[in-house]
């Protein structure tokens, strides 16, 4: 089973992602023929999504999994809806903000996730790693690129497991901050990755 993760880069104030260094970070492989395939999305309303469906449709995944940072969230999110709405509030790295616009004109108002959401949830909880099922992935471009990814299986029916997960900030991020954040370790993270990927079932 060919499996797409993708990660952002650094954006907005932080200097960097853990979603990118995640991914980065990733084996080639995993247990049960689990091979992984990996993107790393530009912070920008067109250049993002562009570099997820070329991923699509270069790779042809059998599942994918998107990964973002929730800075202030304090627990691995697994987003349940995609919403049809783009309302950045702050701008993206190409210096590009919107507000109130569709992501896509004619698509639906919200894709639900195709992810096995509560046997990852069962599966993190299990070994200690704290989650959550997370009902908004907001209306900046992490929303964009599930809600992207989901619209694009649905028009190319591709009935694969695929959706978005966001994660915390990680320690080494919030130490730059000038306020308190909620972290988890990216040793955490790392021991999360297969857990999720092993609910895809092989
Ligand atoms: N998080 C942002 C976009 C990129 C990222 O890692 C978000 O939550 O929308």
């Amino acid at each position: 089973m060919k499996v797409l993760i993708t990660g952002f880069e650094p954006f907005g104030e932080s200097s960097l992602n853990p979603s990118q260094i995640l991914v980065e970070g990733a084996p080639a492989a995993f247990p049960n023929g689990i091979e992984i395939i990996k993107a790393i999305l530009p912070v920008e309303r067109a250049a993002g999504p562009e570099a997820l469906i070329d991923a699509l449709l270069r790779h042809q995944p059998d599942a994918a999994i998107c990964f973002g940072l929730a800075v202030g969230r304090p627990v691995i999110s697994l987003e349940r809806v995609a919403v049809n709405l783009l309302d950045y509030r702050i701008a993206d790295n190409a210096g590009e903000t919107v507000q109130d616009q569709p992501v896509a004109a004619e698509g639906p108002p919200a894709y639900f996730s195709r992810l096995p959401l509560t046997a990852m949830l069962a599966a993190l909880q299990s070994n200690s790693i704290p989650a959550e099922l997370s009902l908004t992935a907001g209306a900046y471009l992490c929303n964009q690129i599930f809600y992207t990814l989901m619209h694009h299986l649905a028009a190319h029916q591709r009935d694969i497991p695929a959706g978005f997960v966001h994660l915390p900030a990680c320690p080494e991020q919030a130490a730059h901050f000038n306020k308190p954040l909620p972290t988890m370790s990216l040793d955490l993270l790392e021991k999360a990755l297969p857990l999720l990927l092993e609910t895809l079932g092989g």
